[in-house]
């Protein structure tokens, strides 16, 4: 049982963290126990682990593969931590973050149920002040965010929700005593990756599950199995090897984009690295070819292969259909991965609805009312995603320099520099920032390349008696080009419905918010930045 006993309200904090889950936890680390900062962390949830405290729905599972899925600033922790299975369940993540809070002693800097509303910098006294949803205040001379990019629900207006009878479950909010779906008639909204992995594992349950698709995705089976003795030894044994392609590749993961163009090979060829791929399974799909995220041709190879897959997998011809029915690039939305996903349609009590030709109207008393039909249901389940990467940021409601909202400054968008931070608000770092790889990368290789980053930059400045960093708007200016940049030269704006552009979320600005460019590069630019003496950054006393 984790110690909740809370920790004293600081005066005199250095530095604030909000949240604990990968990010909040090591930058705790690397402020107290590397610079000897005094550091508090809020958290509202009761435990360790962010994102994955809320996510429990069922099927919740880690898409990157265990042996990548850690920190990796610790030869011993790496050794001595044992994943069960090829893919962390939600559960086995938290006992891992408990067992990494444990282990290096940052409970007793953690307020646990302790939600920021409001944060303000003090330009006189160079603070921050911080406020709680109990009316506390704590001040600290940096505030650094490790709030996560998918931790803001995104519940759809529909009308009528409130005089639902039955109960409703949003995905990322899910009740920690669970959801008993037997002899139930289930609504699920939402086909992204959380859909398709909850999908399976309601069905097995539930009296009949409704599956209400406004977009067809694609997916990749997981081929999730227990991890073998041999492998787990493999990986203890290649600790260093795992690390090095961790944090050289593009989207720090543990394998290497295939340095192959989709045009180099026959068409039988090709078609058998796609069935290599598909056996292998996982995220690793996308590494087939090199090309596959920027050549639409070479994309199509693969879109093709997978629809052809969903129309072999699903017996109803006009449910396959539905199914393979997609209308975007592959790996150009989020590129979700599944265990019996498609498979699952083949069973007696699962249906798939088309709530792009028919929109959702209403939820009614008893169930969802489509443009034309009614669906009686005593559960709903919402698997309708995030307001992704600023939603988590804008909630904290943050002003900066003369009291402006950090709301307004990205009224058109995020603007920002290195996804780190934002003109007139000194001080405040974000880790995984939009701007910054964050999703596009395995998250806690972008997060340990962020925590260090703040933690150089904040040693810089104690080191030379200096107070106060922050970056120009030249700086941010140039940023968000290059965020452009890398994002049009791949296929990853052409789903224009992901919620990369934040279109999912209705009247969100169109902007695409995670850097494209990739992790190895984008390292090579913060510590280019960090040689030129914080090049973009103007720091003072
Ligand atoms: P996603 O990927 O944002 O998926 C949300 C799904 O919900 C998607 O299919 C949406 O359709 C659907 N949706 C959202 N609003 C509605 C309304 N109003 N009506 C019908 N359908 C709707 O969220 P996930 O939780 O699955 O995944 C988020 C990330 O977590 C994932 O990418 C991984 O990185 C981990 P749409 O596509 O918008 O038409």
């Amino acid at each position: 049982m984790p110690d909740m006993t809370p920790a004293p309200a600081g005066r005199d904090l250095d530095a604030l963290i909000v949240g604990a889950g990968f990010a909040g936890l090591y930058q705790l680390l690397c402020l107290r126990d590397r610079l000897g900062l005094k550091v508090q962390v809020l958290e509202a949830g009761d435990g360790v682990g962010g994102t994955w405290y809320w996510n429990r729905y069922p099927g919740a599972r880690c898409d990157s593969e265990s042996h990548a899925y850690n920190y990796t600033f610790s030869k011993e922790l790496f050794e001595e931590w044992e994943w069960s299975e090829r893919y962390p369940d939600h559960a086995e993540i938290r006992r891992y973050l408990d067992h990494v809070a444990d282990r290096f002693d940052l409970r007793k800097d953690i307020r646990f149920g302790t939600r920021v509303v409001g944060a303000r910098y003090d330009e006189a006294a160079n603070r921050w002040s911080v406020t709680t949803e109990a009316g506390e205040t704590l001040t600290a001379q940096f505030l650094i965010t490790a709030v996560g990019c998918l931790s803001t629900a995104n519940v759809p207006k529909f009308p009528g929700l409130e005089s639902f009878q039955g109960q409703w479950y949003h995905t990322g909010q899910w009740p920690q005593e669970g959801v008993d779906f037997t002899g139930k008639r289930v609504g699920l909204i939402g086909t992204g990756s959380t859909g398709i992995q909850a999908t399976p594992v309601i069905a097995q349950t539930a009296a009949h599950l409704t599956v209400f698709q406004r977009t067809a995705n694609y997916s990749v089976p997981a081929h999730n199995a227990p991890l073998t003795p041999e492998f787990k030894a493999w990986v203890k044994e290649n600790h260093a090897e795992i690390r090095r392609i961790m944090h050289t590749n593009t989207n720090g993961q543990a394998f290497f984009i295939e340095d192959r163009s989709g045009h180099e090979v026959t068409p039988e060829q090709r078609q058998a690295l796609y069935e290599a791929a598909w056996a292998k399974g996982g995220l690793q799909f996308r590494g087939v070819f090199r090309d596959m995220l920027l050549d639409k041709s070479v994309n199509d190879t693969a879109a093709e292969f997978l629809k052809a897959k969903i129309r072999a997998i699903v017996k109803d011809p006009a449910t396959a259909a539905l199914l393979a029915d997609i209308d975007h690039p592959y790996a150009a939305k989020r590129p979700p991965i599944d265990t019996d996903y498609f498979a699952t349609f083949n069973r007696d009590n699962v249906s798939l609805v088309n709530v792009r030709a028919a929109p959702i109207e209403a939820i009614t008393p008893t169930g969802l009312r489509t443009k034309d039909a009614e669906y009686p249901l005593d559960i709903i389940v919402f698997a309708t995603g995030y307001d992704a990467m600023t939603g988590p940021l804008l909630k904290l409601n943050i002003l900066g320099r003369g009291g402006q909202p950090l709301a307004k400054a990205w009224e058109a968008g995020p603007r920002n520099y290195l996804g780190l931070q934002v003109a007139g608000f000194p001080n405040l770092f974000t880790i995984t920032g939009p701007g910054s790889p964050s999703v596009l990368c395995n998250m806690p290789v972008a997060i340990e390349q962020h925590a260090e980053w703040i933690t150089g930059c904040i040693a810089h400045l104690r080191d030379r008696g200096l107070a106060r960093v922050e970056t120009t708007e030249a700086a941010m200016a140039e940023w968000v080009a290059k965020v452009n940049e890398a994002a049009n030269v791949t296929l990853l704006p052409q789903a224009h419905h992901s919620w990369y552009l934040g279109a999912n979320v209705p009247g969100k600005p169109r902007v695409f918010m995670p850097y494209a460019g990739g992790m190895a590069r984008y390292r090579a630019i913060c510590d280019a930045v960090t040689e030129k003496g914080y090049e973009g950054f103007v720091l003072s006393d």
